[in-house]
Protein backbone atom coordinates (compact mmCIF):
# COMPACT_ATOMS: atom_id res chain seq x y z
CA UNK A 1 0.00 0.00 0.00
CA UNK A 2 1.43 3.45 -1.27
CA UNK A 3 1.58 5.99 1.92
CA UNK A 4 -1.54 8.46 1.57
CA UNK A 5 -1.58 10.76 -1.70
CA UNK A 6 -0.87 14.38 -0.93
CA UNK A 7 -2.01 17.54 -2.42
CA UNK A 8 -0.19 20.09 -4.16
CA UNK A 9 -1.66 23.38 -5.30
CA UNK A 10 -0.10 26.09 -7.27
CA UNK A 11 -1.08 29.75 -6.77
CA UNK A 12 1.88 31.66 -6.76
CA UNK A 13 3.46 32.83 -10.29
CA UNK A 14 2.91 36.60 -11.69
CA UNK A 15 -0.41 36.56 -13.27
CA UNK A 16 0.74 38.81 -16.06
CA UNK A 17 -1.93 37.76 -18.95
CA UNK A 18 -4.67 38.88 -16.62
CA UNK A 19 -3.37 42.58 -15.81
CA UNK A 20 -4.60 45.05 -14.98
CA UNK A 21 -6.81 42.74 -12.09
CA UNK A 22 -4.01 40.61 -11.08
CA UNK A 23 -2.02 44.14 -10.19
CA UNK A 24 -3.91 43.87 -7.02
CA UNK A 25 -5.30 40.94 -6.38
CA UNK A 26 -4.34 36.67 -6.79
CA UNK A 27 -6.09 35.49 -10.11
CA UNK A 28 -6.75 32.00 -7.97
CA UNK A 29 -8.94 34.16 -5.92
CA UNK A 30 -10.65 35.91 -8.50
CA UNK A 31 -14.09 34.48 -8.62
CA UNK A 32 -15.93 32.19 -11.38
CA UNK A 33 -20.06 32.02 -10.45
CA UNK A 34 -18.76 34.04 -7.39
CA UNK A 35 -16.95 31.82 -6.13
CA UNK A 36 -13.20 32.13 -5.99
CA UNK A 37 -11.35 29.46 -8.26
CA UNK A 38 -8.92 28.06 -5.71
CA UNK A 39 -11.98 27.18 -4.13
CA UNK A 40 -13.49 24.48 -6.65
CA UNK A 41 -9.79 23.00 -6.73
CA UNK A 42 -9.72 23.07 -2.94
CA UNK A 43 -13.06 21.26 -3.08
CA UNK A 44 -12.46 18.87 -5.60
CA UNK A 45 -9.23 17.43 -3.90
CA UNK A 46 -10.98 17.46 -0.96
CA UNK A 47 -13.61 15.24 -2.23
CA UNK A 48 -10.80 12.56 -4.14
CA UNK A 49 -10.28 11.92 0.47
CA UNK A 50 -7.00 14.25 0.21
CA UNK A 51 -6.85 15.66 3.58
CA UNK A 52 -2.99 17.52 3.20
CA UNK A 53 -2.49 20.16 1.16
CA UNK A 54 0.70 22.29 0.45
CA UNK A 55 0.18 25.46 -1.12
CA UNK A 56 2.57 27.28 -3.38
CA UNK A 57 2.10 30.74 -2.77
CA UNK A 58 3.85 34.47 -3.96
CA UNK A 59 5.33 36.99 -1.83
CA UNK A 60 2.92 39.31 -3.58
CA UNK A 61 -0.51 37.46 -3.29
CA UNK A 62 0.29 34.96 -0.74
CA UNK A 63 -1.06 36.84 2.19
CA UNK A 64 -4.58 37.15 0.65
CA UNK A 65 -4.46 33.92 -0.41
CA UNK A 66 -3.55 32.81 3.66
CA UNK A 67 -6.28 35.06 4.43
CA UNK A 68 -9.23 33.18 1.99
CA UNK A 69 -8.26 29.56 3.06
CA UNK A 70 -7.15 30.04 6.52
CA UNK A 71 -6.29 26.65 8.01
CA UNK A 72 -7.85 24.93 5.34
CA UNK A 73 -10.47 23.83 7.67
CA UNK A 74 -13.49 24.95 5.41
CA UNK A 75 -12.33 22.46 3.24
CA UNK A 76 -11.85 19.57 5.32
CA UNK A 77 -8.04 20.07 4.75
CA UNK A 78 -4.67 20.31 6.61
CA UNK A 79 -3.13 22.93 4.73
CA UNK A 80 0.85 23.65 4.63
CA UNK A 81 1.96 26.91 3.58
CA UNK A 82 4.93 26.86 0.84
CA UNK A 83 6.43 30.53 0.10
CA UNK A 84 7.99 30.29 -3.29
CA UNK A 85 10.54 33.47 -3.40
CA UNK A 86 9.94 33.74 -7.33
CA UNK A 87 7.73 32.29 -10.44
CA UNK A 88 10.62 29.38 -11.25
CA UNK A 89 8.05 26.79 -12.89
CA UNK A 90 6.00 24.31 -12.17
CA UNK A 91 8.13 21.86 -11.47
CA UNK A 92 10.42 24.48 -9.25
CA UNK A 93 7.27 24.35 -7.04
CA UNK A 94 7.54 20.98 -6.59
CA UNK A 95 11.28 21.02 -5.52
CA UNK A 96 10.54 23.69 -3.45
CA UNK A 97 7.55 21.45 -1.77
CA UNK A 98 9.69 18.35 -1.24
CA UNK A 99 9.55 18.50 2.77
CA UNK A 100 6.07 19.37 2.69
CA UNK A 101 5.50 16.09 0.27
CA UNK A 102 8.57 13.72 2.00
CA UNK A 103 7.72 10.32 0.01
CA UNK A 104 4.38 10.42 -0.24
CA UNK A 105 2.80 10.56 -3.52
CA UNK A 106 0.42 13.47 -4.78
CA UNK A 107 -1.53 15.20 -6.96
CA UNK A 108 -0.24 18.73 -8.20
CA UNK A 109 -2.79 20.90 -8.79
CA UNK A 110 -2.92 24.59 -10.83
CA UNK A 111 -4.09 27.16 -8.73
CA UNK A 112 -5.82 28.58 -11.88
CA UNK A 113 -7.54 26.22 -13.67
CA UNK A 114 -11.06 24.75 -13.42
CA UNK A 115 -11.79 21.51 -14.75
CA UNK A 116 -15.85 20.12 -15.13
CA UNK A 117 -14.89 16.59 -13.63
CA UNK A 118 -14.10 15.30 -10.10
CA UNK A 119 -10.94 13.51 -9.62
CA UNK A 120 -11.49 10.82 -7.72
CA UNK A 121 -11.74 8.26 -9.74
CA UNK A 122 -7.86 9.33 -11.58
CA UNK A 123 -7.01 9.57 -7.79
CA UNK A 124 -8.13 6.08 -6.81
CA UNK A 125 -6.62 4.45 -9.77
CA UNK A 126 -2.95 6.28 -9.05
CA UNK A 127 -3.61 4.86 -5.26
CA UNK A 128 -3.46 1.99 -6.39
CA UNK A 129 -0.74 1.94 -8.36
CA UNK A 130 1.12 1.11 -11.44
CA UNK A 131 2.24 4.23 -12.51
CA UNK A 132 5.13 6.92 -11.81
CA UNK A 133 2.89 9.33 -13.05
CA UNK A 134 -0.27 10.26 -14.31
CA UNK A 135 -1.32 13.00 -16.84
CA UNK A 136 -5.12 14.48 -17.81
CA UNK A 137 -5.44 15.72 -21.23
CA UNK A 138 -8.24 17.49 -23.39
CA UNK A 139 -8.74 17.44 -26.71
CA UNK A 140 -8.25 21.03 -27.86
CA UNK A 141 -8.91 23.23 -31.02
CA UNK A 142 -5.71 25.07 -30.41
CA UNK A 143 -2.72 22.37 -29.22
CA UNK A 144 0.18 24.58 -30.04
CA UNK A 145 -0.81 26.77 -26.75
CA UNK A 146 -0.08 24.06 -24.67
CA UNK A 147 2.02 21.23 -23.38
CA UNK A 148 1.31 18.75 -25.78
CA UNK A 149 1.50 14.52 -25.52
CA UNK A 150 1.32 11.63 -27.90
CA UNK A 151 -0.16 8.65 -26.22
CA UNK A 152 -0.18 4.98 -27.30
CA UNK A 153 -3.91 3.24 -27.40
CA UNK A 154 -3.46 2.06 -23.84
CA UNK A 155 -2.93 5.83 -23.37
CA UNK A 156 0.65 5.40 -22.05
CA UNK A 157 2.39 8.45 -22.77
CA UNK A 158 5.01 8.48 -25.56
CA UNK A 159 6.28 12.23 -25.87
CA UNK A 160 5.59 15.74 -24.26
CA UNK A 161 6.46 19.09 -26.52
CA UNK A 162 5.59 22.49 -24.56
CA UNK A 163 3.63 24.69 -26.31
CA UNK A 164 4.82 22.67 -30.31
CA UNK A 165 4.76 25.07 -33.53
CA UNK A 166 3.86 21.65 -35.48
CA UNK A 167 1.83 19.52 -32.54
CA UNK A 168 1.71 15.71 -33.10
CA UNK A 169 -1.68 15.64 -31.43
CA UNK A 170 -4.53 17.77 -30.34
CA UNK A 171 -4.00 16.45 -26.77
CA UNK A 172 -3.24 19.02 -24.25
CA UNK A 173 -2.12 18.80 -20.15
CA UNK A 174 -5.00 19.73 -18.18
CA UNK A 175 -3.49 21.19 -14.96
CA UNK A 176 -4.22 18.17 -12.90
CA UNK A 177 -1.27 15.63 -12.73
CA UNK A 178 -0.21 12.80 -10.04
CA UNK A 179 3.07 12.02 -9.32
CA UNK A 180 5.29 9.19 -7.57
CA UNK A 181 8.21 10.37 -5.50
CA UNK A 182 10.36 9.15 -8.98
CA UNK A 183 9.23 12.66 -10.00
CA UNK A 184 11.72 14.36 -7.57
CA UNK A 185 15.01 12.86 -9.12
CA UNK A 186 13.76 13.46 -12.87
CA UNK A 187 13.15 17.43 -11.56
CA UNK A 188 16.92 17.25 -10.09
CA UNK A 189 17.88 16.36 -13.98
CA UNK A 190 16.63 19.24 -15.91
CA UNK A 191 18.09 22.78 -16.79
CA UNK A 192 15.87 25.96 -16.99
CA UNK A 193 13.94 26.32 -20.44
CA UNK A 194 14.66 29.23 -22.86
CA UNK A 195 11.72 31.12 -20.59
CA UNK A 196 14.54 30.43 -17.77
CA UNK A 197 11.55 28.45 -15.68
CA UNK A 198 11.67 24.24 -14.22
CA UNK A 199 9.11 23.03 -17.04
CA UNK A 200 6.91 20.18 -15.22
CA UNK A 201 6.59 18.95 -19.10
CA UNK A 202 10.53 18.63 -19.23
CA UNK A 203 10.54 16.61 -15.81
CA UNK A 204 7.56 14.05 -17.17
CA UNK A 205 9.92 13.65 -20.27
CA UNK A 206 12.94 13.06 -18.47
CA UNK A 207 10.44 10.29 -16.47
CA UNK A 208 9.75 8.97 -19.53
CA UNK A 209 13.58 8.97 -21.31
CA UNK A 210 14.37 6.72 -17.80
CA UNK A 211 11.44 4.45 -18.96
CA UNK A 212 8.97 5.24 -16.01
CA UNK A 213 5.42 4.87 -16.47
CA UNK A 214 3.40 7.31 -17.42
CA UNK A 215 -0.40 7.39 -18.29
CA UNK A 216 -3.07 9.17 -19.51
CA UNK A 217 -6.83 10.17 -19.05
CA UNK A 218 -8.20 11.79 -21.49
CA UNK A 219 -10.72 14.25 -19.69
CA UNK A 220 -14.74 14.44 -22.08
CA UNK A 221 -15.56 17.23 -19.32
CA UNK A 222 -15.01 20.86 -19.78
CA UNK A 223 -11.28 22.18 -18.45
CA UNK A 224 -10.68 25.98 -18.12
CA UNK A 225 -7.34 27.41 -17.67
CA UNK A 226 -8.41 31.11 -16.13
CA UNK A 227 -5.69 33.01 -17.48
CA UNK A 228 -6.96 35.61 -19.61
CA UNK A 229 -9.73 37.83 -19.71
CA UNK A 230 -11.52 36.06 -22.25
CA UNK A 231 -10.87 32.47 -20.52
CA UNK A 232 -11.55 33.70 -17.33
CA UNK A 233 -15.30 34.71 -19.12
CA UNK A 234 -16.01 31.60 -20.70
CA UNK A 235 -15.55 30.25 -17.21
CA UNK A 236 -17.85 31.92 -15.68
CA UNK A 237 -20.13 30.63 -18.77
CA UNK A 238 -19.29 27.23 -18.29
CA UNK A 239 -19.81 26.99 -14.88
CA UNK A 240 -23.04 29.35 -14.66
CA UNK A 241 -24.25 27.28 -17.73
CA UNK A 242 -23.73 23.60 -15.64
CA UNK A 243 -23.75 24.71 -12.37
CA UNK A 244 -26.39 27.48 -11.73
CA UNK A 245 -29.62 26.51 -9.81
CA UNK A 246 -32.14 28.79 -9.52
CA UNK A 247 -32.31 30.31 -5.83
CA UNK A 248 -34.09 33.83 -4.81
CA UNK A 249 -32.91 34.54 -0.99
CA UNK A 250 -33.01 38.51 -1.83
CA UNK A 251 -36.17 40.26 -2.31
CA UNK A 252 -37.76 40.90 -6.21
CA UNK A 253 -40.51 43.78 -6.65
CA UNK A 254 -43.52 42.83 -8.56
CA UNK A 255 -42.24 44.93 -11.16
CA UNK A 256 -39.28 42.52 -11.65
CA UNK A 257 -39.18 39.74 -13.77
CA UNK A 258 -36.68 36.69 -13.67
CA UNK A 259 -36.70 34.13 -16.15
CA UNK A 260 -34.48 31.56 -16.28
CA UNK A 261 -31.95 29.93 -13.79
CA UNK A 262 -30.99 32.99 -11.53
CA UNK A 263 -29.57 33.11 -7.76
CA UNK A 264 -30.15 36.26 -6.05
CA UNK A 265 -28.22 36.34 -2.35
CA UNK A 266 -29.26 37.72 1.01
CA UNK A 267 -30.32 41.12 1.77
CA UNK A 268 -30.18 41.96 -1.82
CA UNK A 269 -32.71 44.28 -3.59
CA UNK A 270 -34.13 44.34 -6.99
CA UNK A 271 -36.54 46.78 -8.12
CA UNK A 272 -37.75 46.91 -11.61
CA UNK A 273 -35.43 44.68 -13.20
CA UNK A 274 -35.19 41.74 -15.88
CA UNK A 275 -33.13 39.70 -15.49
CA UNK A 276 -32.61 36.72 -17.68
CA UNK A 277 -30.27 33.54 -16.23
CA UNK A 278 -28.37 32.02 -15.97
CA UNK A 279 -27.27 34.71 -13.64
CA UNK A 280 -25.84 34.80 -9.90
CA UNK A 281 -26.25 37.79 -7.95
CA UNK A 282 -24.26 38.15 -4.30
CA UNK A 283 -25.62 39.34 -0.99
CA UNK A 284 -26.68 43.10 -0.52
CA UNK A 285 -26.70 44.54 -3.53
CA UNK A 286 -28.98 46.60 -5.09
CA UNK A 287 -30.30 46.73 -8.69
CA UNK A 288 -32.99 48.85 -9.85
CA UNK A 289 -34.41 49.56 -13.19
CA UNK A 290 -31.85 47.47 -15.02
CA UNK A 291 -31.64 44.67 -17.33
CA UNK A 292 -29.23 41.72 -16.32
CA UNK A 293 -28.75 39.43 -19.14
CA UNK A 294 -27.35 35.55 -19.03
CA UNK A 295 -23.91 35.08 -17.59
CA UNK A 296 -23.63 37.42 -15.83
CA UNK A 297 -21.64 37.23 -12.50
CA UNK A 298 -22.20 40.36 -9.72
CA UNK A 299 -19.85 39.90 -6.59
CA UNK A 300 -21.29 41.13 -2.64
CA UNK A 301 -22.28 44.62 -2.00
CA UNK A 302 -22.72 46.20 -5.94
CA UNK A 303 -25.01 48.87 -7.13
CA UNK A 304 -26.39 48.61 -10.76
CA UNK A 305 -28.92 51.10 -11.61
CA UNK A 306 -30.34 52.09 -14.67
CA UNK A 307 -28.16 50.00 -17.21
CA UNK A 308 -27.98 47.23 -18.88
CA UNK A 309 -25.46 44.34 -18.61
CA UNK A 310 -24.37 40.54 -20.05
CA UNK A 311 -22.18 38.51 -20.11
CA UNK A 312 -19.84 40.02 -17.67
CA UNK A 313 -18.31 39.04 -14.22
CA UNK A 314 -18.58 41.98 -11.43
CA UNK A 315 -15.89 41.85 -8.35
CA UNK A 316 -17.36 43.09 -5.25
CA UNK A 317 -18.50 46.47 -4.61
CA UNK A 318 -18.87 47.67 -7.79
CA UNK A 319 -21.41 50.71 -9.11
CA UNK A 320 -22.67 50.95 -12.06
CA UNK A 321 -24.62 54.01 -12.80
CA UNK A 322 -27.21 54.95 -16.31
CA UNK A 323 -24.49 52.38 -18.70
CA UNK A 324 -26.26 51.01 -21.64
CA UNK A 325 -24.69 48.33 -21.92
CA UNK A 326 -21.96 46.96 -20.61
CA UNK A 327 -20.72 43.24 -22.36
CA UNK A 328 -17.74 40.69 -22.58
CA UNK A 329 -16.36 43.16 -19.35
CA UNK A 330 -14.68 41.70 -16.27
CA UNK A 331 -14.56 44.79 -13.41
CA UNK A 332 -12.21 43.92 -10.58
CA UNK A 333 -13.08 44.90 -7.00
CA UNK A 334 -14.76 48.27 -6.06
CA UNK A 335 -15.13 49.92 -9.48
CA UNK A 336 -17.48 52.98 -10.80
CA UNK A 337 -18.70 53.23 -13.87
CA UNK A 338 -21.02 56.17 -14.64
CA UNK A 339 -22.58 57.97 -17.45
CA UNK A 340 -23.62 61.62 -18.16
CA UNK A 341 -26.32 60.18 -20.93
CA UNK A 342 -24.08 58.93 -23.75
CA UNK A 343 -25.07 55.57 -25.12
CA UNK A 344 -22.86 52.76 -26.37
CA UNK A 345 -21.61 49.06 -25.91
CA UNK A 346 -19.14 48.92 -23.77
CA UNK A 347 -15.87 45.78 -23.35
CA UNK A 348 -13.79 46.74 -20.16
CA UNK A 349 -10.90 44.99 -18.34
CA UNK A 350 -10.99 47.32 -15.46
CA UNK A 351 -8.50 46.52 -12.28
CA UNK A 352 -10.00 46.88 -8.78
CA UNK A 353 -11.29 50.67 -7.52
CA UNK A 354 -11.56 52.09 -11.32
CA UNK A 355 -13.60 55.30 -11.51
CA UNK A 356 -14.74 55.20 -15.04
CA UNK A 357 -16.95 57.61 -16.87
CA UNK A 358 -18.31 57.23 -20.32
P1 LIG B 1 0.98 30.07 -15.27
O1 LIG B 1 -0.36 30.57 -15.70
O2 LIG B 1 1.69 29.18 -16.19
O3 LIG B 1 1.94 31.29 -14.90
P2 LIG B 1 1.69 32.69 -14.20
O4 LIG B 1 0.77 32.59 -13.02
O5 LIG B 1 3.04 33.25 -13.88
O6 LIG B 1 0.85 33.58 -15.24
P3 LIG B 1 1.18 34.56 -16.41
O7 LIG B 1 1.65 33.72 -17.55
O8 LIG B 1 -0.17 35.22 -16.67
O9 LIG B 1 2.17 35.57 -15.95
O10 LIG B 1 0.83 29.32 -13.88
C1 LIG B 1 -0.08 28.27 -13.65
C2 LIG B 1 -0.38 28.20 -12.17
O11 LIG B 1 0.79 27.87 -11.40
C3 LIG B 1 -0.87 29.49 -11.57
O12 LIG B 1 -1.85 29.21 -10.59
C4 LIG B 1 0.34 30.10 -10.94
C5 LIG B 1 1.14 28.90 -10.50
N1 LIG B 1 2.60 29.07 -10.54
C6 LIG B 1 3.33 29.01 -9.36
O13 LIG B 1 2.76 28.84 -8.27
N2 LIG B 1 4.69 29.14 -9.42
C7 LIG B 1 5.37 29.31 -10.60
O14 LIG B 1 6.59 29.40 -10.59
C8 LIG B 1 4.58 29.37 -11.83
C9 LIG B 1 5.27 29.56 -13.13
C10 LIG B 1 3.22 29.24 -11.74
Amino acid sequence: MRPGLKGLVLSGGKGTRLRPITHTAAKQLIPVANKPILFFVLENIAAAGIEEVGIVIAPETGHAIQAAIGDGSLFGLRVTWIPQAYPGGLAHCVKIARPFLGDSPFVMYLGDNLIGTPITQFADEFRAGGADATILLKAVDNPSAFGVATVDDAGRVLKLVEKPKDPASNLALVGVYFFSPAIHGAIDQIVPSARGELEITDAIQQLLNDHARVKSHIIAEWWLDTGKKDDLLAANTTVLDSWCRTDVRGSVDAKSSVQGRVQIGRDTVVANCRIRGPVMIGERCNLRNSFVGPFTSVGNDTEIADSIIQHAVLLEGCRLQGINRLEDSLLGRNVTMSSRGSQGLYRMSLGDDSDVEV
